[in-house]
């Protein structure tokens, strides 16, 4: 039986694929991700799977039901990461279904559905702007408009898929109906502070933040940094500053969050006053209202504060996902799967956090089970889980995955 310690030791080899050598970087199509599906693949089969890898570049793993062709019962996470990341955000909820597919092998073949893990590419959306590229493809939603997204390197997604070895002309054949699918559920890192602030090891996930991304592009005046008065200028990095603490204002303001983590400065030389500068916005809201109303307010007052200082603003629609709400026949049975996992009582919380349910719901019921972490620290380095929370999730999560099997 694959143990939480075995998981952990398969999250530290996963680690090792990276597309740098000094820290974990895996984007979406590219060579690391290319190694971890080998990893990843030999772990599936050994699970009992037959495993494949669809159009969109997810991994994808079977065991049949009691009869071939079955609907499927979906588990599974994603294996991309941001730059810099920790070794448990996606990477733990596909290797912890891995492991439960092992622990259930024996029984599936008498179950009234299939048993599938995905391992999906491009949940963070790191390389080419937007995101839930991989879980989009899956829930029949792909935009063919984003094959002509480029990367920093001017890179198009579908050159990208081509040097992959995938036919974007076969993007479709990942689709799956509605009637493919149970259900989907996904096992991941809290990325929050209230599991441990509550000493709970296990949580069920009530919600999904809707999501929001978009970048501003801030046009003023390059002009000679010694030479140019004041009251001549038109300072797009002094304007993008004023937005950047404008985002976190309005955001704080709202009860949402906004955050700017891209800041392009051009022609970023020491002594030219900077005359184009593009930022990024991440916003996310418990609810779409509440996004759309952070929104609103932001890029209002963002046209204000470029007026003053005569400098002209575009705005460019990266991502959008809704405010996902979780189904709750999935929620019980990953509620009475912690309570057979001996866990204390099952704690409901919701995630500020962007899922590939926020695609995947597009499709089929989704519910997710979320582990603690320390400190709730993500997107980092010190991302960090204990053995024991994640022998628990693993414990809770078959129990669930067995039962809605039988639903
Ligand atoms: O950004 C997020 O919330 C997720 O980690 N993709
Ligand atoms: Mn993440
Ligand atoms: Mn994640
Ligand atoms: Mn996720």
């Amino acid at each position: 039986m694959t143990t939480a310690a075995a998981v952990l030791a398969r999250c530290d080899a996963l680690a090792a694929c990276s597309d740098r050598p000094d820290h974990l970087d895996r984007a979406h199509l590219t060579p690391a991700l290319a190694a971890a599906h080998g990893l990843v693949e030999g772990w599936m089969t050994a699970a009992g799977l037959r495993t494949w890898r669809d159009q969109a570049g997810n991994l994808c793993g079977r065991a049949e039901g009691r009869e071939p062709g079955l609907p499927a019962l979906l588990l599974g996470s994603h294996l991309d990461t941001v730059p810099d990341a920790g070794r448990y955000d996606g990477m733990l909820g596909v290797l912890m279904a891995v492991a439960v597919a092992e622990r259930l092998r024996d029984e599936v073949a008498t179950w009234p559905c299939a048993l599938e893990v995905v391992g999906f590419t491009d949940e963070e959306g790191a390389r080419f702007g937007t995101a839930l590229l991989g879980s989009r493809a899956l829930a029949g939603t792909w935009d063919d408009a984003w094959w002509a997204l480029r990367d920093a390197d001017g890179t198009t997604l579908a050159q990208a898929a081509r040097d992959f070895g995938l036919d974007p002309a076969l993007i479709g054949t990942a689709a799956r109906r509605p009637t493919d699918l149970v259900a989907y559920l996904e096992a991941h890192i809290e990325q929050g502070p209230l599991l441990e602030e509550a000493d709970r090891s296990l949580g069920v996930v009530t919600s999904i933040a809707g999501a929001q991304r978009f970048r501003v592009e801030v046009v003023g005046e390059a002009r000679h940094a010694g030479g140019t008065p004041y009251p001549r200028r038109r300072d797009a990095l002094a304007g993008a500053a004023e937005a950047v603490l404008l985002v976190e204002r309005t955001a704080r303001a709202r009860g949402t969050v906004a955050t700017v983590g891209q800041l392009h400065v051009e022609p970023g030389a020491v002594n030219v006053i900077p005359g184009r500068v593009v930022l990024s916005v991440d916003l996310r809201a418990a609810t779409d209202d509440a996004r759309d109303a952070t929104r609103h307010e932001l890029l209002a007052g963002l046209e204000c504060l470029c007026a003053a200082r005569g400098l002209s603003m575009t705005v460019t629609d990266l991502y959008e996902a809704p405010a996902t709400t979780c189904a709750g026949w999935l929620r019980d049975a990953l509620r009475a799967g912690v309570v057979a996992s001996g866990d204390d009582e099952p704690m409901d919380v919701w995630s500020p956090a962007g899922h590939d349910g926020m695609a995947v719901t597009a499709v089929t019921d989704v519910g997710m089970l979320f582990v603690r972490c320390h400190d709730g620290i993500s997107h980092h380095p010190d991302e960090a889980v204990r053995e024991r929370d994640v022998a628990a999730g693993l414990d809770a999560f078959t129990t669930a995955v067995r039962d809605v099997a039988h639903r």
